[in-house]
This record gives C-alpha cells, structure tokens and sequence, in this order.
C-alpha cells in the first residue's frame, strides 16, 4: 500500500511549474536544499530570494509525524485549536514508551497495560482527526517514515529530533516541537528561519569494518554538537552515491547531533532501490521523471566552495570506524586512537553492555552485517565478553531479521532481542544489576549518550559506534579492542581475527508482506469521543498560558544557573518521567533535575531565596510561581540541545519561568520555549554569566518596545543592594514578539479559531 499517493503525485506534478518560478526569482544556480525548501514556502507567490540565514520564512510541509512520547501534548495543543481534521496527511507513532526488559513479547503485553490510557486516547484522537496511528510494536517513528511515507524531494516536520532521518531518501525532514506541528495540522505557515546550506561531498568508498555511522561520527566531532545550528547538511559525490539509502538515512538522522536542521542526500539510484523494495515502485518512477529537480544542479557540484556556506569534503577510502563518547555524541576518536584515548581519560575498559538497533540503526544492511561478525565469532568459537541487545527499528525489519535467520543468531550469541522500539535508547531499559551509581561502560548504536540517558546512572560511559563495531567490542567485552588490526582468544585458547563484516543492502528475499501494525483513520466515523478522566494521572487537559501584562519584569528570583551542558534530558528527563508526557502538572516535577546547580555543583539542589533553605527545582519554582514573583533560568551553551520534547519548555512555562538567559540555545528548544511564551534572551557578552549570583533578583526592561533586533536589559539586583547591567540580545521576529504577548502562539491560533473543542 503506498500512502497519500495522490498527495505525492501532485507534489511532482507542480514541481516542473515551481522550480521554473523559482529560477526566474533567484536567476542563480539551486542547490537541493534551495530548491526543496522554496518549492514549500507558503503561500508560493511569497517567493522571493531569501537571505540565508537571516530571513524567517513560511513554509506548508507535506505532511506531519508524531511519535507517542510527544504527540500527546502535540495532540492536547492541536485540540484546543478547534479544528475538525489535519490540513496535511500526519502519524501517530507508539515507540517511546515501552520498557525494554524481558524481551518483545513480554514488553509489549506489559506496555498495552501500563500505557493502555495513553494508548487509547491516541488512538481514538487519531481516528477523530484522520490520523495514521501505528500501534505499539510497529516499530521506531524513523524506521516507518522511511519505509512508508518518505519522498525524494518532499518535505515533512516530526515532533522528534531525530525527524531528519527522511534525507536518506531525499527529503527535508525536520525535527519540531508539537506547537510548530500544531501549525501544520492547523494549515497555518510554518515559519523557519531559511537555513544556512553545508555542502558535504563524499568520495571514496567505504570498505572494510568502516560503516554509514562512522561517516556521520566524523561529522559530530568535526562540527562539534553546535555547529550545524541553523544550516542544513547537503551531502553529494561518488561516495554519496555509493551509500545505501538506509545508510545515508542514518547519516541524516544522527545530523542531528551536530544541531543541524537537518540534512539531506540527492536523489539517486539507491533511492529508487529502496522505494522498489518498499513497495513504491510508483513514486519512484515519479521521481525519476523529475530526476533534475530533485539534486543540486551542476554548477553548485562544479563549485561547492562558491555557493555552499561552508564546505567539507571527506573521503570515504581513507576513513576508519569511530567510537564517540562518553557523555556527549562529538567525542570523536578514531578506532586506532581508542587504545590511548582510554588511558589518557581514564575511561572504564571493561563494556558491560553492547547495544544495537535504534531509529538510528537498524536497517537491514545494520542487522545482516552485525549478524555477519556474530556468526563468524559463532564459528570461530568465540563467544561475547559483555551482553548484547538488539532492538529492531520496526516490525518490517524484525520480521525479516526473523525470516532469514539473524535474530536466531543473535539468540544463540546470547543477546537479547527487544521489542521495535526506543527502548534502552531512551531510558527504557530495566538494566539487570545496576546500582545507579556504579562506574562502568556501554556500547551502542544510538545517537545520544549525555549522562543518565540510557540507565539514569550517571556514572555510566556510554560510547556510540557503528552496530559492527558494537558487536565486535561486545565479542571483546574491550572499548579498546580493534577488529582491524586485534586478535582475540577463542574458548580453544586459539588466536582468532574477527573476519570483515558483510551485508545485504536491501533484503534479498524482498521485504515481504506483513502486518505491520497500522490503524487507517475512519475519520470520526465511529462517533469517536475523546475521554480524559480528570484523575487520571497520565493525560490532562491543557488550559491556556496567561497573556503578558504589559510590564517590565522586575524582581524575579534566580532559579538555577546551570553548569555546563544542559540538553534537554538535563530539563526534562526521560526515562521513568515518560510517564507522564501527557500531563503537564506531573511531569513539572521533572523540571531542571539534572541541571548542575553552577553554585554547588549538585543536582536538583538549589536555594530558596525567600527561605534560605535548599530544595528541588520544581518545588522552588512553584513556590516562586504561587508567591506571584515567576522566576528566572540562566544557562551556558546550546542550552536546550538534543530532544525536540516542548515539555522542556512548557513545564518552566507552567512553573512560572518567565525568562530564561543563556550563551546559546540549541534551535529546537529556543523555539519551543518562544512558543510557549517564555521569553528567550541570549547574552551579548558571554561574560556576563558570571555576574550571576545566587541570591539575584533580576529585571528585564524593554519589554514595553520589545521589537525585532532590539537589544532587552537585564538588570542584577544583588542581595548586598550592589546592581549591575548588562544588554541581551534576542532572535524575536514581529510574529514571535506576538506569541509573546499572546502568552503563546496556541493563544493565537485559538483566538482565531473561536469553535468550542471537544
Ligand atoms: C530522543 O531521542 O531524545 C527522543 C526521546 O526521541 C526525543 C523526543 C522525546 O523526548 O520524546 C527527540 O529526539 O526529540
Ligand atoms: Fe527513539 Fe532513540 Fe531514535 Fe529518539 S534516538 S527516536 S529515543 S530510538
């Protein structure tokens, strides 16, 4: 079945008219980016050539997919905008909140239980709304995109980070917060500042143990988590082409970790393969009709140094595998430089736990070629040092694995073969033994390893590398262990070399016909009601943000200044809080609790101005809220990186954050806080940080001018009667300034759209 087909064919029909009106505006060389995006720009007749960037743009995506862990508040936002169905084709995804504990079949029957309320208003909201909803156990939000409703040259957003996956098969894909989705569902633009374009050619070819991943591992460290903010990663060459789609799909995917809004591949013959063996001969064909529209065009691939905003180029012969890690997914170190790496930080060597599969990695190509160095190890009488899990991303990939013999495999190597979900990979994993403190190191296949994310143990390394190479360190139980150049010691007492790992792009027996989870929207028909009892301690209903008085904020207490990293599993944990994604009021609780408190260096332990006392974060927050003060948050860097989840944003909206100061922020979390109606402000000069101090009242003032690239002042009231000043600045355009006023942009959309909702 090929999904919203008539939707995809009158894409394709339009593009030859579009681009034509786009060369006529731009009169330049298009890379892809370019000519993807202004084929989206909403309305059309707003096209014009726009400063990269700088200029914010509105754009109508194809269409919309969420995932279970933020659809719910995505949803409980779409329904206070009184609309009867989506503008755009849009999913429902149950991947996040399954716990990865005894195996599939036992994790799903749990999951139905413990999350059946969850699971059954999403379904029926989908149904209500003309939603696809796929059911728990269809597989990770990435993996059924790809396989199911990803285009060469289309455009989607996703309330997930990991959203970009879809430029392996050529689309601009972008991760969001469920406001922005709200917009798209709403049929209202959806406004993006127009991206910087990163060119990246590929040549070579990759051989050997090197693998998608390492290629995109190479790219985290060199651009470091902050460096692709704001510009989309374009990738083209030989060695491009030579890359499977899956595999460019998880080059797109962990793109993400480098704050990139996404990335994208040209359309090239490995697309067609994939959307063939999918099913999709039709769109295939489709797109090999507009085969021109749907790569950059020559001159930008003669000259990239002239027209991308910066340029890279790497070639693929020469790379070798990467472990990144701990703590942070730009840690790149070259295999061969692992040996020295763990003694110089003194990394724990010994790996606990080897880990595979994810949204990330769990292709076909992933699975047969890990199964390959299991079954050499198998056959050389080797057996693994460290456990071994393998979480499929989807059941079309579980059910082949099945079919053609890797899972068994796996099986009798030991592993464990979870449920297609998120899993460990989100916090969902009932570790066996773990004392949550205990130093020790894991190895898997994911994007993230920021501290406690895996396990909640803080002391866990985890390091990220190439399913292959998991697999292999797993067999060695060694994080310095190489497969390119080390032997190992087989149960015989024999020396052994693991043999190059081997795989099948695409499944050669075809990828089958299986049920795969799907619930076709009846549109209503069913008289669907949605039901939220009001005890229920897992969805709430939404009431809306008050609007801005109209003041200067004056006086509001230091919250927390946060130390160092603080990505949004730092604001918002996952894991045991996934719980509650759907109940505002509950999931607060979480807000800021692994944020390090810069004056003590702990977590979730701050003071309490009024009291002198030490507390919690959400405590504090709310007795700020409830006194009537509000309060304020400071921060460092790429402050809110990672996770799309607005739940980082609404809880401090709900606990009466009114503004929060950092270095940087990380894109999708500025705007979701702007969203929410928390004012944003950056410093102009970073030393400024350091006048915080830990008893400060603060004031913004401005705010009655508050308008477009003028500057807001904040004020330090210290406690010994000493103030200080300083300027901050603020990316606000005319539209967000209103979202500010409103008290949220869903105040606006509500406002024009009286209907009473359900
Ligand atoms: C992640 O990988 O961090 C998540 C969990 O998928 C998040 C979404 C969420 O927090 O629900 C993301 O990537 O946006
Ligand atoms: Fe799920 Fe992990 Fe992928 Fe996020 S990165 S969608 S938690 S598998």
């Amino acid at each position: 079945m090929i999904f919203d087909f008539e939707m995809i064919d009158s894409c394709y029909k339009l593009l030859d008219s579009k681009i034509l009106e786009i060369r006529k505006k731009l009169n330049r060389p298009l890379s892809l980016s370019e000519k993807v995006l202004y084929s989206h720009v909403y309305p059309q007749n707003q096209i014009k050539p726009f400063k990269r960037g700088t200029d914010y743009v509105d754009f109508m995506p194809d269409r919309v997919a969420m995932q279970d862990a933020t659809a719910q508040m995505a949803i409980l936002q779409f329904m206070m905008a009184g609309k009867d169905t989506t503008a755009v084709p849009a999913s429902v995804h149950c991947d996040h909140l399954i716990l990865a504990q005894s195996g599939a079949v036992e994790d799903l029957k749990t999951a139905g239980i413990v999350n059946k309320e969850v699971y059954e208003f999403l379904s029926s909201v989908c149904n209500k709304y003309d939603i696809g909803f796929w059911n728990p156990g269809a597989g990770i939000i990435h993996q059924i995109v790809l396989e199911n409703y990803a285009f060469p040259g289309g455009m989607m957003i996703g309330t997930d980070s990991h959203t970009p996956n879809a430029g392996g098969l050529g689309m601009i894909a972008i991760g969001v917060g469920g406001a922005d989705a709200v917009d798209v569902l709403a049929g209202m633009g959806w406004e993006l500042k127009f991206p910087n374009v990163i060119g990246i050619k590929l040549s070579g070819k990759l051989s050997g143990w090197t693998s998608a991943k390492d290629i995109i591992l190479k790219i985290s460290g060199l651009l470091t988590v902050k460096g692709g903010t704001g510009n989309i990663i374009e990738y083209f060459g030989e060695g491009a082409e030579s890359l499977s789609c899956t595999g460019k799909a998880t080059i797109c995917n962990m793109g993400a970790e480098t704050g990139a809004t996404c990335s994208i591949f040209g359309f090239d013959n490995s697309m067609i393969d994939y959307l063939k063996a999918t099913g999709r001969k039709e769109i295939a064909d489709l797109a090999i009709k507009n085969r021109n529209h749907l790569v950059a065009d020559p001159e930008i691939y003669a000259n990239p140094e002239k027209y991308f905003d910066q340029y890279f180029e790497i070639n693929l012969s020469e790379l070798e595998p990467y472990i990144n890690g701990p703590f942070t997914p730009d840690l790149a170190t070259p295999i061969s430089q692992m040996k020295t790496a763990v003694i110089k930080n003194n990394w724990p060597e010994n790996v606990e736990v080897g880990l595979i599969g994810s949204c990330t990695n769990s292709s076909y190509e992933d699975i047969s070629r890990a199964a390959s160095v299991v079954k050499n190890a198998l056959d050389q009488k080797l057996v693994a040092k460290s456990e071994f899990t393998v979480t499929p991303g989807s059941e079309q990939i579980r059910s082949i694995a099945e079919r053609d013999g890797f899972l068994e495999l796996f099986r009798e190597f030991g592993a464990e073969v979870f449920a297609n979900a998120c899993g460990p990979c989100i916090g969902q994993w009932a570790r066996k033994d773990s004392d949550n403190k205990r130093v020790n190191t894991i190895i898997h296949s994911f994007n993230r390893n920021f501290a406690k994310r895996n396990d909640a143990n803080p002391n866990t390394n985890a390091f990220v590398a190439s399913p292959e190479i998991v697999t292999a360190i797993a067999i060695s139980g060694k994080l310095t262990f190489n497969p390119v150049t080390d032997t190992l010691i087989n149960s015989e007492g024999k020396e052994i070399k693991l043999a190059e790992p081997k795989g099948f792009d695409l499944p050669p027996k075809g990828f089958g016909v299986i049920d795969g989870g799907y619930q076709k929207p009846d549109h209503g028909k069913n008289g669907e009601k949605i039901i939220i009892n009001s005890d229920s301690d897992r969805l709430q209903l939404l009431a809306p943000f008050k609007e801005w008085d109209g003041n200067d904020f004056l006086n509001l207490p230091l919250l927390i200044k946060a130390k160092g990293k603080c990505t949004t599993d730092h604001i918002s944990m996952a894991g045991y809080w996934l719980k509650y994604r759907g109940h505002l009021q509950n999931i607060s609780e979480n807000y800021m609790i692994g944020a390090v408190n810069y004056f003590n260096d702990q977590t979730n332990n701050i003071l309490n101005q009024v009291t002198g006392l030490n507390d919690t974060v959400p405590r504090i927050a709310r007795f700020y809220r409830d006194s009537g003060t509000g309060s304020a948050v400071a921060g460092e860097e790429n402050f809110g990186e990672g996770s799309s989840r607005e739940h980082a944003a609404m809880e401090p909206r709900y606990l009466g954050v009114k503004v929060v100061l950092v270095k940087s922020f990380a894109r999708i979390h500025e705007t979701n806080l702007k969203k929410q109606g928390v004012l944003t402000l950056t410093f102009q000069n970073k030393n400024d940080f350091n006048k915080i101090k830990e008893d400060d009242r603060i004031d913004i003032s401005g705010l009655k001018n508050f308008m477009p690239g003028k500057q807001l002042t904040v004020n330090l009231n210290h406690l010994d009667g000493t103030k200080e000043k300083f300027p901050a600045n603020h990316s606000y355009n005319e539209s967000q300034i209103e979202w500010f006023k409103a008290g949220s942009a869903l105040n606006i959309i509500r406002k024009s759209n009286k209907k009473n909702v359900t």
